[in-house]
């Protein structure tokens, strides 16, 4: 009897020693769930409502009132989620040797860490509807919706995420002007030097916010607001950041977004990121909408068109590149 009895106590002493191993195992399943961080919910209507915005100021180019308008509202917008907001005036010489007034819009978030990314889009719009199908249109400004308006408006809503939840690592979002002062059309033949375009970040990398300035990855969003958007993988972004564009690319693949994010490469553009690579040398990607088969032959389909308006964004996109960044932004260590 006695030594059924110790029978038993030493089975019970061993399923206790198996539950309290199973506990402390739940516990370090349950704390290594806690550290992997939750990534907040992109909200594509605040981002579309920022598009708008910018739009509803008429075209936002430089040397215009619209574009004064457009850079105070982007500047307080931008203060209401970080205080940390400067304003980078500069003048530069455009192809016709006329001066614009530039203003590139710095919103610095987590400033005291040395481990930062890079995140861009240019505000200005282009002067010229110089690829409208309608030749009569071809000195008119555009509203430049997609072009310019979509990748701030997406931007801005990072901001607005990052204020509601601090990220672990350092950002900078960088709003670049005087982007599409380039050339018209019917005067490339004449104007051969090609740096005419991307005049706010050629004017940044060459005078960052802060002095030796240094970001582990730079990514700039170009065109990244209209319906089934395509996002090959451009060919300055393989050239000199190729595992950025592979782990952004693969973020979006991850996340269910493989009809947007193709993995196929694209052409070569001469864009903000070509110039941060090339003068301060950050490894900068470019996710552009372009579409080789498109009337124009290299982007979107209403691309430097008056069509390039508000009804050319669809929030489904705007969702497809901000979550993508979200997710980007706070699983990165
Ligand atoms: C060139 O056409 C050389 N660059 C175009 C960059 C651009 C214009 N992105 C948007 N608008
Ligand atoms: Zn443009």
């Amino acid at each position: 009897m006695k030594q059924s009895v110790n029978v038993l106590i030493i089975i019970f002493l061993f399923f206790i020693s198996i539950s309290c191993n199973n506990t402390t195992e739940n516990k370090k399943e349950t704390s290594q769930k806690k550290e992997k961080v939750t990534v907040p919910d992109f909200n594509s209507d605040t981002a579309y409502y920022y598009v708008k915005k910018q739009v509803d100021f008429g075209p936002r180019v430089p040397n215009t009132l619209a574009n004064i308008n457009c850079m105070k509202f982007l500047s307080s917008t931008l203060k209401r989620y970080t205080s940390d907001v400067i304003i980078q005036n500069f003048k530069a010489k455009a192809y016709n040797g006329e001066t614009l007034i530039g203003n590139n819009i710095i919103a610095v978030f987590n400033p005291e860490l040395k481990n930062r990314i890079m995140l861009c889009a240019h505000w200005d719009s282009r002067p010229y509807a110089d690829h409208d199908p309608d030749k009569k249109n071809h000195n008119t400004p555009i509203d430049g919706a997609n072009d310019g308006a979509s990748g701030v408006g997406v931007l801005i809503e990072l901001a607005r995420q990052m204020n509601i939840k601090k990220p672990e690592i350092g950002v900078d979002i960088i709003l670049f002007d005087t982007e599409d002062y380039g050339p018209p059309q019917d005067m490339q033949s004449q104007v051969t030097d090609e740096n005419f375009w991307a005049l706010g970040a050629q004017y940044w990398a060459k005078n960052p916010h802060v002095p030796d300035y240094k970001a582990k990855f730079g990514v700039l969003l170009d065109m990244v607001g209209a319906s089934d958007a395509k996002f090959p993988k451009e060919g300055f972004s393989m050239n000199y950041a190729p595992e950025v564009v592979e782990k952004i690319w693969n973020i979006g693949n991850d996340i269910g977004y493989n009809d947007y994010f193709l993995n196929q490469r694209g052409s070569f553009i001469d864009d903000d990121h070509y110039y941060i690579n090339k003068i301060i040398n950050i490894p900068t990607i470019d996710i552009i909408h372009l579409d080789p088969n498109s009337r124009n032959g290299a982007f979107f389909e209403h691309w430097h068109t008056l069509k390039d308006n508000i009804n050319t964004i669809d929030k489904t996109t705007l969702k497809v590149v901000g979550q993508t960044l979200l997710f980007l932004i706070y699983e990165e260590k």
